[in-house]
């Protein structure tokens, strides 16, 4: 059994999708960052940069559990532990991998700067704001571009789907408008609609 550490965010999505999408077996325990649940001691044992997610499995390598943080570490974690969602071939997987980075690297970081300064009062927030909102709009435009030419981010559904659906899922947060990356609309409307990323979507975090 899977023990999933999260919260009702894009990053605890992530690994909701995925597990779902795995037919993974798994429980969820919920870990109010509202509330800092996430510097409690017995969850910094298992996720030391005290971020929500973290998973632990009983059934890790060799039969013994395992603990992992880092949602693209846990995506890479349960796509190798199944054999799904991650190609076998090298080119392929060089494409999930630079696309589940990139989603790390930019693709969250910076849509969750908007978030951040969307709740500082308007005096303070006018430079932050503009440079995020900016970045984001950039990245959009990336995946769009992206899009236009394979149907899935790396080709055929991937844990970089996963990990980049997290984020669009709060498009309206980050003051996104689909309509205007078309490409972007098509993959999400079509992502939305499997039945396993539906359920990574329903399911109660916290
Ligand atoms: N790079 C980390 C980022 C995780 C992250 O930022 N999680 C947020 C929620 S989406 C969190 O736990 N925040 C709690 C805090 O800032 O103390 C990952 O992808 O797992």
């Amino acid at each position: 059994m899977i023990t999933l550490h999260t919260w009702n965010t894009p990053n605890g999505r992530k690994i909701s999708v995925a597990l779902e999408e795995m037919g993974l077996a798994y429980k969820v325990k919920s870990v109010d960052i509202s509330k800092d649940q996430q510097f409690e001691p017995a969850f910094l044992e298992i996720s030391p940069n005290n971020r929500i997610p973290a998973i632990v499995d009983d059934e890790g390598p060799g039969g013994t559990p395992i603990s992992v943080f880092e949602s693209g570490a846990i995506l890479l974690y349960l796509a190798e532990k199944t054999g799904q969602f991650m190609p076998t071939d090298p080119r392929g997987r060089v494409a999930v991998t630079e696309w589940l980075m990139w989603q790390m690297g930019g693709f969250g970081p910076m849509l969750g700067q908007v978030h951040h300064f969307l709740t500082v009062n308007e005096a303070d927030r006018s430079y932050g704001l503009q440079r995020f909102l900016k970045e984001t709009r950039r990245l959009y435009g990336v995946l769009d571009r992206r899009l236009a030419i394979v149907e899935f981010v790396a080709g055929d559904v991937s844990i970089a789907d996963f990990a980049c659906v997290g984020w669009a899922w709060r498009h309206q947060r980050h003051q996104i408008d689909l309509t205007e990356f078309p490409n972007v609309k098509r993959w999400y409307d079509a992502m939305m609609t499997r039945p396993g990323t539906k359920r990574g979507f329903e399911v109660a975090l916290g």
